[in-house]
């Protein structure tokens, strides 16, 4: 098998959460430029408008569904579609996710909780309604959006932290109970990525200087600047691809060094 062969994800069917823009849109557009057929959801109909225009200005041919991640129901009947239309989900990218930044003393339990079900409930049950295709398959790629909140902590994420550590410890589960069946379960975990959800953290200043968390991220990052979405698209690539088959429960995290690096000295 060559080279290009083994990074191929031709004729494969993959599902990204969240990818009417941002990381998952970049992901999504690197899977088609791979080969795959692609899958994708949002809950606003505006958003997924706009994607499917911003897919077909790259020339791809993506199947676009409003379906909120957190509904059981929803998600059953978006995967069935997809199976009908496409054929049976060889790889599936959690992706979708949301983040309050609240300190944890004024957040409401409620607000607590809306993060923990979209960001660690919905990727158990999208995982869920995958799965048995997968088992039936033979094959399958599940591959969890992570982040540095998978590892360390800070100010006003609480719920968003437990959230993806609780992500991390969901991955390396899947890939215990279903590694047997030839499914890898890794997560991908972006440092700082330069997309709306990061978009308040970068905002210049009235006096146009620099937002102080901008300059914060950058001395905490070797590589002395934010992420792209495109910075996640060769490692999403080799996660979904056959040159990652006896890569199971790991988090490959895509950070420009911020875990290897104690911060820059005074
Ligand atoms: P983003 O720009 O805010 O995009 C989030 C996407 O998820 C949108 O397409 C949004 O569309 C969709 N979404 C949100 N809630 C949903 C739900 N309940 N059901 C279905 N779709 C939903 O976020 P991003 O920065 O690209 O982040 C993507 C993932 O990477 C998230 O899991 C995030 O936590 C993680 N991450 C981001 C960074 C970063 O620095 N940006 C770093 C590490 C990890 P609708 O609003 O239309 O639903
Ligand atoms: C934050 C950020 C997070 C990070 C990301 C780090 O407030 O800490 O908004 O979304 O960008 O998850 O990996």
């Amino acid at each position: 098998m060559s080279i290009s062969e083994i990074f191929s994800l031709k004729g494969r069917v993959a599902l990204v959460t969240g990818a009417a823009y941002g990381i998952g849109f970049a992901i999504a557009e690197a899977y088609a430029k791979a080969g795959a057929k692609i899958a994708f959801n949002c809950r606003s109909k505006e958003h997924l408008e706009q994607a499917l225009k911003a897919y077909k200005e790259k020339g791809i041919d993506a199947k676009g569904y409003i379906c909120d991640v957190t509904s059981e129901d929803e998600v059953r009947e978006m995967v069935r579609d997809i199976t009908d239309t496409l054929g049976s989900i060889d790889i599936l990218v959690n992706n979708a996710g949301i983040i309050k930044r609240i300190p944890m003393t004024d957040m409401k339990v409620e607000e607590f909780k809306q993060v923990i079900d979209i960001d660690l409930t919905a990727p158990f049950i999208v995982s869920k309604a995958v799965i048995p295709g997968m088992i039936e398959k033979g094959h399958g790629k599940i591959i969890n959006v992570c982040s540095m909140m998978s590892e360390l902590g800070r100010e006003t994420v609480s719920a968003y932290a437990a959230a993806k550590g609780g992500l991390k410890m969901l991955t390396k589960n899947i890939a215990s109970e279903y590694g047997a069946y030839n499914i890898q379960c890794n997560g991908i975990g972006p440092g700082y990525i330069a997309t709306p959800q990061t978009a308040p953290l970068r905002e210049r200043q009235e006096n146009g200087e620099r937002h102080p968390f901008d300059k914060f991220i950058i001395s905490k990052t070797p590589a002395e600047r934010w992420g792209t979405p495109e910075d996640l698209m060769g490692p999403a690539i080799f996660l979904a691809s056959e040159a990652s088959d006896f890569v199971n429960g790991h988090v490959l995290y895509v950070d420009g060094g911020i875990l290897a690096y104690i911060g820059r000295q005074p």
